[in-house]
């Protein structure tokens, strides 16, 4: 294998690559034409009608796919393109035996594509990987959970242990599964948040005293002016383009800022609307922004700058009743916009003045200003200043707590908010710790625990030696590919709970099971009685989800089952918690969370009606701010321009059309023009020339981090319009580049969003 790669044998260029003209409408009949391919290839005709039928639908099961919400009034079909792909990977009709594994070692499973290991199919039973053995072999339930118990509880300390979650996870899994690490004894919680939206997190806490979005589905129709900025809903939240389409017929104007041109900020045709389909679609962005990767921060001081100056001039664009009645910091941060230095807002954006000036102007004209964004902003080293840089302007505009105006932190998976809200965190609040204490009779932990980053660290350092995870796919989804890997390979046991292979299945420690459980799509019966789970989206709304397909083996066990039986065999009968009580029955589990967790208060109830419950959050529905003041803050933050070497380029790393996360559905991103391949590397075409390289040269992407060269080889060089000094490529192939060691500040982010690397003639072998 060479230096810096991981994957061995995806080095050489890719034969079936094509690269095309990027597109610059999303939906329409290509749309239609995908949904239908990836739904037949995995579940054919019948399954296909009866499983979308119920996707999103009350009485039917959440979308597995992204985070956005459903609407008050519901369509037919609620469902997108991408999420009927996310369906049909879960309920596909193809499955992973135990001879499978019988005639597949670990070497091989590790040798395989991510997007071949998922296609395998569902995992059907139990297996566990000896120690020094070289495949997994069945095992039953009990042995699973004793051995885990035992090892658990052989440890020198609980926080030798660690317990990740990912974001599909359902609240009452996740509930249960933190009560296992506490009742423990470890707040070693680590969750794809930490590589997701904690960046939006943490500035919203500061600034608004709620780590959540403020708006409704409905305030994103009724906006007069939305900016989306850093994401990309054309292929990671398609249904938000109806939201969008709606907000358009409405009036709202929309400014996109990101350095890629996305179809799906560009235009949309309703692919379940006949009159769309054949029409011209709408147009999404009045105003394209494209910015340099990382320019955020100076784009939105800029603005600021621009409100203090017309403000100071007397002119009414400050909200000052607003600004006097909610908020402190006004003056100190009107002092630092009036110092700021306009030639690194035009280092940082690349963007022309008059591009800034225009979209200043759109800001000053309207009242119901939304912000939306996504990974384009979290996953860099000034995220959290940067966000917070957004809450200044909402703020000096009073965009918020009001209809049609706030702050949208589009999430990603469909219930890393809800897991969050359960108790999935690392650094839990006092308060919480104290309310999950009081209702089992136990002392939870109370020192902090490690996230993503500092798990890798520990793991690497011999500090943690067992490693859970609830879903994901750790080895692939984090940085540092080789790094994590190796700490990966040091544990004693590694334990994954999953629907489908992955990676993180191959990258074992000394002994490794994989717990195969039901998906969201599937029936489950405890306890005599068919079992519904709860979710909570971007927007806060909680309510049901009830599995209406047949189970892939009878073998399969719910999550809440599964964490259940781990918890059982490791805390033993003197456990305060009725685990057995709680895996027959998760009402009982909705009743100690309606006790622990504010606003879930009657759960049982407000979860069953129809489209469930909406979350409180004070900025929101009172215009309170629960900081320490009761305000809201405005926040002063510095503008440091990110310094690119010359012969560099800033690479972020993105989602193509057809993959979630580290599940590749397939080698096509059809909105970028690509098809066939996945190494390719998008460079601006002046670039390119003065980089002296040439469209569809094959090159070596090398990146140089606290001493240490990392590499990923063999990539195909894209002419394609991205911002001047930047390029993109796909996670998790360039994951090998994303050094452990960078991270946001006081976020912990790893940024996945601007890796400083140089292009290398590759030499072919
Ligand atoms: N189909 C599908 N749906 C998904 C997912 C998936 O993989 N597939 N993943 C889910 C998850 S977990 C998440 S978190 C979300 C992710 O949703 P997104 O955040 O939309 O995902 P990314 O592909 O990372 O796209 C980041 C966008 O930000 C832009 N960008 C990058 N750097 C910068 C920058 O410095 N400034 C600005 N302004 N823009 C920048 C990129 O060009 C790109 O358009 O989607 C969720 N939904
Ligand atoms: N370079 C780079 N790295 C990134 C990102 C990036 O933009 N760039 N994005 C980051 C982000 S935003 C995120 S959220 C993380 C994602 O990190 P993870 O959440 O760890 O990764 P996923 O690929 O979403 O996990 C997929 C696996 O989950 C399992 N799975 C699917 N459904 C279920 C289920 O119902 N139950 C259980 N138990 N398991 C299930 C399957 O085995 C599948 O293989 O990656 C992060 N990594
Ligand atoms: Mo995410």
């Amino acid at each position: 294998m060479p230096d810096g790669d991981t994957h061995a044998g995806e080095a050489k260029p890719e034969a079936a690559l094509r690269v095309g003209a990027p597109k610059v409408v999303a939906g329409g009949v290509p749309a239609v034409i995908s949904t239908a391919r990836h739904a037949l290839g995995q579940m054919g005709v019948a399954r296909s009608i009866r499983t979308l039928a119920k996707v999103n639908q009350v009485g039917g099961f959440d979308c597995p796919g992204c985070a956005w919400p459903e609407p008050a009034d519901r369509a037919h079909i609620e469902f997108c393109e991408n999420g009927a792909k996310a369906v049909a990977e879960e309920a596909t009709k193809r499955r992973v035996g135990r001879e499978f594994f019988a005639s597949h070692s670990v070497a091989e499973l590790g040798a395989m594509r991510e997007h071949d290991l998922g296609k395998a199919g569902r995992i059907t039973e139990p297996m566990w990987l000896a120690p020094g053995a070289s495949h997994y072999a069945p095992i039953s339930w009990e042995d699973a959970f004793r051995s885990i118990g035992e090892k658990l509880r052989a440890l020198p300390s609980p926080d030798a242990a660690a317990f990740y979650t990912s974001g599909r996870t359902s609240n009452e899994a996740a509930f249960c599964y933190q009560l296992l690490a506490r009742s423990f004894g470890t707040n070693n919680l680590p969750d794809c948040s930490n590589m997701c939206h904690e960046s939006s997190g943490a500035a919203l806490i500061e600034t608004i005293g709620v780590g959540k979005g403020s708006v409704s589905i409905e305030d994103v129709e009724h906006a007069e002016l939305v900016f989306i900025v850093g994401q990309n809903p054309g292929t990671n939240h398609p249904r938000m383009l109806t939201a969008l389409e709606n907000a358009k017929r409405n009036g709202a104007r929309i400014v996109a800022v990101n350095p890629l041109r996305e179809a799906g900020l560009i235009a949309f045709k309703h692919p379940q609307r006949a009159t769309d389909l054949f029409g011209a679609g709408t147009d999404l962005a009045d105003l394209y922004l494209q910015i340099r990767v990382n320019g955020d921060l100076a784009l939105f001081q800029a603005l600021g700058r621009m409100l203090v100056e017309a403000h100071d001039a007397g002119a009414k664009v400050v909200d000052e009743e607003f600004v006097a009645g909610h908020t402190e910091g006004f003056e100190a941060y009107a002092r630092h916009m009036r110092d700021l230095d306009w030639d690194a807002v035009d280092a940082a954006t690349g963007l022309a003045r008059a591009e800034i000036a225009a979209a200043y102007d759109l800001l000053v004209s309207h009242e119901k200003i939304i912000v939306c964004w996504a990974m384009g902003l979290t996953q860099h080293k000034n995220s959290v200043p940067t966000i917070r840089e957004i809450v200044n302007v909402l703020l000096a505009r009073g965009a918020i707590g009001e209809p049609g105006a706030g702050v949208c932190p589009v999430r990603g998976h469909s219930n890393v908010q809800g897991d969050r809200t359960m108790g999935i965190y690392e650094r839990p609040s006092a308060a919480f710790l104290d309310a999950l204490g009081a209702e089992f009779s136990f002392s939870p932990p109370r020192a902090p625990g490690h996230d993503v980053v500092d798990t890798i660290r520990a793991m690497r350092d011999r500090e943690v030696t067992v490693f859970l995870a609830m879903g994901g796919n750790f080895a692939a989804a984090t940085p540092d590919t080789e790094v994590t890997e190796a700490a990966l390979r040091a544990c004693e046991l590694t334990v994954h709970v999953s629907t489908k292979l992955n990676r993180s299945h191959a990258v074992t420690g000394e002994q490794a099971l994989v717990l195969p459980c039901l998906g969201r799509t599937e029936v489950d019966v405890r306890g005599g009685r068919p079992q519904s789970v709860t979710v909570e989206d971007s927007m806060s709304a909680v309510h049901m989800s009830t599995g209406t397909l047949a189970p892939a083996s009878e073998q399969l066990r719910s999550e809440v089952a599964i964490v259940c039986g781990i918890a059982r065999a490791t805390l033993g009968p003197g456990s305060p918690v009725d685990w057995e009580g709680l895996a027959a029955d998760y009402d009982r589990v909705r009743d100690h969370i309606s006790r622990v967790v504010p606003g879930f208060e009657g759960f049982n109830e407000r979860a069953r009606r129809p489209g469930g419950f909406v979350l409180p959050h004070a900025p929101r529905d009172r215009r309170e701010f629960p900081t320490a003041s009761g305000r809201a803050r405005f926040s002063v933050n510095e503008l440091a321009v990110l310094e690119v070497p010359d012969g560099h380029l800033l690479m972020q790393t993105v989602r193509s059309h057809d993959q979630y996360n580290t599940t590749i559905y397939g080698q096509d991103d059809r909105y970028r023009g690509v098809r066939g391949g996945r190494r390719v590397v998008f460079v601006n075409p002046a670039d390119v020339a003065s980089l002296g390289f040439a469209d569809g040269d094959t090159v070596d992407i090398v990146g140089e981090h606290g001493g240490r060269t990392r590499v990923a080889r063999g990539f195909r060089v894209v002419a394609y319009p991205t911002a001047r000094g930047c390029c993109a490529t796909y996670f998790p192939e360039t994951n090998v580049l994303v050094p452990l060691d960078s991270t946001a500040e006081s976020s912990n982010t790893p940024t996945s969003k601007s890796v400083v690397v140089r292009l290398e003639r590759a030499v072919l072998r």
